[in-house]
């Protein structure tokens, strides 16, 4: 009976070294990357062998296994590793991870024009990453906006002045053919004086 209780509990320590039978660790664990500046994106770790860390890790008993940037642990995974294997584009700045595109602001009025460059952070002033500036040398203007003719030259165009009287632009136009139909041509004295109204449309003999 005492070689029996020996006997098992020389295995339940085997076991618990993480080691089972015919040397293979019994437990399973995940890559984890190393992430400098905490971000939860990785440095560089793609000319790493992987399968060295898993092996590392198989060869200290289910420890953590080390490869170049990459660590196989069945455990938590230590401070400055994160499980995302996307690389950081900057590992010493966690205000970025990813490449951007950043548009150059002639005008600076916060709007790029259309040239462009590929970079991890700002480039510099000067560049931007929003765009759509339609003209990147006018801070005033940002997009396209849509003018109206203005044939009686009143500063307002049809749409806006149709809004104005709560009719639509095309009731709108009839009336103004209507009333240029209606218009008559002025019968002029030669030597007498006329004013025009401010539209031009009508011309009467001035008083006096
Ligand atoms: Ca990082
Ligand atoms: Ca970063
Ligand atoms: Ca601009």
């Amino acid at each position: 009976m005492a070689n029996l209780r020996l006997f098992c509990c020389l295995v339940v320590a085997f076991l618990g070294t993480g080691w089972g039978l015919y040397g293979q660790c019994s437990c399973s664990g995940s890559y984890y990357y190393y992430d400098g500046d905490e971000d939860g994106y990785a440095a560089n770790w793609q000319s790493a062998d992987r399968s060295l860390a898993y092996t590392d890790h198989i060869d200290s008993g289910c420890g953590q296994g080390h490869s170049g940037n990459v660590i196989y642990t069945c455990g938590s995974p230590p401070r400055y590793y994160t499980s995302n294997s996307r690389e950081d584009c900057d590992d010493n700045d966690r205000s970025v991870q990813r490449d951007e595109t950043w548009y150059y602001d002639s005008d600076g009025d916060g709007v790029g024009g259309s040239q462009r460059q590929t970079s991890c952070g700002s480039p510099g002033s000067g560049l931007v990453t929003s765009s759509g500036d339609c003209n990147d040398n006018d801070a005033s203007v940002q997009s396209e906006r849509t003018f109206y003719q203005d044939n009686d030259g009143d500063g307002v165009g049809i749409r806006v002045t149709a809004r104005l009287l709560g009719i639509s632009p095309t009731t709108l136009i009839a009336r103004k053919k209507r009333i240029a139909a209606e218009i008559k041509e002025p019968v002029l004295v030669k030597g007498k004086t006329y004013e025009v109204d401010e539209l031009r449309t009508f011309i009467k003999k001035k008083e006096g």
